[in-house]
């Protein structure tokens, strides 16, 4: 992509859009009726069309289950399933997955055989269904990488993309030690089928960004001098679209000095994207980065002549659908609740370059660890995110929790640090 032209033209497109609002038949109301309209009542009649949420495409709720042969196992950690797809008459899923290891003990402590987190000594394994409800698990796709190299740590968070009739796996890695300050790098193995034998690129993909400064040899990620780029520190969670002929990589970023008290130029958690022609790279990163200041997990999916992303967890706009018509610039179209953690699609489109992607109504995503369950687990989910299926029930509002919902934590504070009690 020519970037230059590219940044040119976006003075030009926004004078078109702003135009096109005013004249666009989709005004409803006189300029004085504008003027005394509320704020919301504004909103209910611009951003969100007069429609109410069940006739929105973007808005959905969710509906968990447990699945077969990859729910809890003590001692094994599973998590961040890659997109789904079907070859043949087969799902297949992949995923990060840790040895039989006692429960993660933290950077400070970790050692070559006692894991840091739920996703570090691991390797990405694969499994198939042929209903995505009854899962089997086939062993590993991706092994950590020889020692000394890049991927010797810990390999996780996979996507897999079909691409010219082969399948490339597209995941995180870190190399030992892993401390909080390690840098996370993107590798790539790819394969003639969907089974293997995968082939290591000998090198990371996508890399983090101009370094900041770190203040002191202290592993604490929080202290910096400066910050860098938007993803100094880590490039996460890949996450695969082909569109206008080119492979566009989304992906997770952390700036150097997260938590930091420092002023800053990026948000903790914000979202990148990083194009190439061919699987291998060079991915270019785009100039309008970070595309979003929200959100964990990058996911996206292609949406009619657009793409769609799912903003989960983190940052101002968390907890909504957003669409952008070209992949760069999103807004947000549905607020939701209860999203999938760290999900995986089954798209079927994602990665046939179209201009009317049909969305999705299932995947799989994690329960994450917590103290008394220390290891993560697969889930599926369901949704009516799809312009081809209706399901009526997830359009519904008015979602409510019962007194089991708690947090893992329920530790209050006052304004002085010191612990309280929540009601004082
Ligand atoms: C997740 C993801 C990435 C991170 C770690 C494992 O929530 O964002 O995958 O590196 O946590």
């Amino acid at each position: 992509m020519n970037f230059r032209k590219y940044q040119s033209g976006i003075g030009l497109a926004v004078l078109i859009l702003v135009t096109a609002c005013h004249s666009n038949g989709k005004k409803k109301y006189t300029e004085e009726e504008h003027i005394n309209l509320s704020a919301s009542m504004k909103r209910y009649k611009t951003q969100w069309e007069d429609k109410e949420p069940r006739e929105n495409e973007f808005f959905t709720c969710f509906a968990y289950k447990k699945i077969n042969g990859l729910g809890y196992e003590e001692g094994i950690s599973r998590r961040d399933p890659s997109s789904i797809i079907k070859v043949g008459d087969k799902y297949y899923v992949y995923y990060t997955r840790s040895p039989k290891t006692p429960p993660p003990v933290g950077y400070k402590r970790a050692t070559d055989k006692l894991p840091a987190n739920t996703w570090d000594l691991c390797d990405i394994y694969y499994a198939t269904s042929t209903d995505g409800e009854t899962w089997e698990e086939q062993g590993v796709a991706v092994p950590r990488g020889p020692k000394g190299e890049f991927d010797d740590r810990s390999v996780f968070t996979p996507d897999i993309m079909v691409y010219k009739g082969k399948y490339y796996l597209y995941y995180q890695a870190v190399k030992a030690p892993y401390k909080q300050r390690t840098r996370n790098v993107i590798g790539m193995s790819w394969a003639d089928s969907p089974e293997g034998p995968w082939h290591r690129h000998p090198s990371p993909v996508l890399e983090p960004g101009e370094m900041g400064e770190w203040e002191g040899d202290e592993d604490d990620r929080r202290k910096i001098k400066s910050y860098g780029a938007f993803d100094s520190h880590k490039v996460h969670d890949p996450n695969l679209i082909v569109r206008d002929g080119k492979i566009w990589m989304y992906y997770k970023a952390h700036p150097m000095g997260v938590q930091s008290k420092l002023k800053k130029p990026y948000p903790d958690f914000s979202m990148g994207v990083a194009l190439s022609e061919t699987p291998e790279g060079p991915f270019e990163k785009h100039p309008l980065n970070p595309i979003s200041a929200s959100g964990h997990e990058a996911l996206v999916w292609p949406y009619k002549d657009g793409v769609a992303s799912l903003i989960t967890a983190n940052g101002p706009e968390k907890n909504t659908v957003q669409w952008a018509s070209d992949g760069l610039n999103f807004e947000v179209k549905a607020h939701i609740v209860l999203p999938p953690d760290a999900a995986g699609l089954y798209c079927p489109d994602k990665y046939d370059d179209i201009k009317n992607g049909r969305g999705f109504t299932w995947g799989l995503c994690h329960i994450a660890q917590r103290p008394d369950r220390p290891w993560a687990y697969l889930i599926g989910f369901e949704c009516d995110l799809s312009s081809v299926i209706d399901r009526p029930q997830y359009k519904k509002e008015n979602i409510r929790f019962d007194e089991y919902s708690r947090l893992n934590s329920n530790r209050s504070f006052n304004k002085n640090n010191q612990k309280t009690h929540p009601t004082r």
